[in-house]
């Protein structure tokens, strides 16, 4: 049976939170068994924005750790770390040579991230969906799994393949597949706490913006017990004027496996005192078998290391076949 090859990484920018988890890693665990799966921590992209060097590395680790605590499972996925995979850099660069710079200046993330580091903006983040590009061709994925703000992101991957397909490649024997995206249903846009209409993101700087995979029950009480709402009544889905109260729900719904109705009808009468509590009670008891999991696992650094050794072995070999075809096409002589 043909299983759909999937591609997909968070990068380790800091700690993962409710956003990633019910965007990304919680649909690649659902579908793993049904999938032939590749999850990278994406490092190198981590570097696009100003960062801490001696933090860098350790959140990759820790990004790894939380895949396994969120459930992803070696059986199933390969799980590797990017920058250990050298392929994706040596992609790039040869992508880079065929990508016109006005495809990427018109990246919606580009011009927003640019925008906050004003003059320094680095050739990096410009260059940022050109590694994700070499991300992806490199495994020949048929499905990228990712949230709504990566789409742009990936029909520019779909661009790069093209282009090299007719460039270097024929029509009947193309050398880069096109993935599609694969785009969750729920959950693709969990919102910021302190503003309902920005998503939650690792890079916000304000912690009580969002709610960490490993933040302890204490501080998930405080983080909800302050987030932003609004002073009218009786909670309500899909309300424009209300962008607090959506967000607030659909957390609530996601992680209590409830459907939307039923959560609306419990909701209606309520105000945020009776709510939030709730929402806490939810998020701490979800969160937990993935806490202890990943405790344990910080305990056990060399199951750790083994995960990640055999992941790279593996993401080598197919990354390697790909970037050998992609040399040979472009002309690069062969080693003698
Ligand atoms: N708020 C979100 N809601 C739903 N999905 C989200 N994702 C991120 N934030 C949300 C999804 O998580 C995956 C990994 O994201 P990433 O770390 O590669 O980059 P990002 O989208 O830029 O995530 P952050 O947290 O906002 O990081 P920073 O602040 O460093 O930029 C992706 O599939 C993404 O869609």
């Amino acid at each position: 049976m043909h299983r759909p090859r999937v591609l997909s990484g968070v990068q380790p920018t800091g700690h993962l939170h409710l956003g990633n988890y019910l965007g990304a890693i919680r649909h690649w665990v659902a579908g793993q068994q049904e999938r032939e799966n590749f999850f990278c921590v994406v490092d190198l992209h981590a570097m696009t924005v100003p960062y801490n060097p001696a933090e860098l590395a350790q959140n990759t680790y820790t990004v790894a750790a939380l895949y396994l605590a969120c459930g992803l499972d070696p059986q199933y996925s390969v799980i590797f770390i990017q920058s250990h995979v050298p392929a994706h850099s040596q992609l790039t660069w040869l992508l880079n040579c065929i990508t016109p710079l006005n495809w990427l200046e018109r990246m919606i993330q580009f011009k927003e991230k640019a925008l906050k580091q004003g003059e320094d903006v680095g050739v990096g983040l410009l260059d940022y969906p050109v590694l994700m590009a070499a991300d992806i061709l490199l495994y020949q994925a048929d499905l990228v799994p990712v949230g709504e703000d990566q789409k742009q992101h990936l029909e520019l991957t779909r661009d790069i393949a093209q282009r090299f397909n007719y460039l270097f490649a024929s029509p009947e024997n193309p050398i880069l597949k096109l993935p599609q995206p694969l785009i969750p249903t729920t959950g693709a846009r969990v919102m910021s706490l302190t503003d309902g209409t920005s998503k939650m993101s690792k890079s916000d700087p304000s912690d009580m913006s969002r709610i960490n995979l490993t933040d302890p029950p204490d501080l998930i009480q405080k983080k909800i017990k302050r987030c932003k709402t609004d002073p009218i009544r009786g909670l309500e889905f899909d309300n424009p004027q209300r962008p607090e109260c959506h967000n607030l729900l659909t957390l609530y719904q996601l992680l209590s496996d409830k459907d939307k109705a039923t959560v609306a009808a419990e909701v209606q009468d309520m105000g945020w005192g009776e709510f939030k509590p709730l929402l806490a009670e939810v998020i701490i008891e979800h969160l937990r078998p993935i806490q202890t999991k990943y405790a344990e696992l910080m305990n056990a650094q060399d199951y750790l290391r083994q995960v990640l050794r055999e992941g790279r072995e593996r993401a080598h070999q197919i990354a390697q076949a790909t970037l050998a075809q992609v040399q040979k096409a472009m002309g690069i002589a062969p080693l003698l």
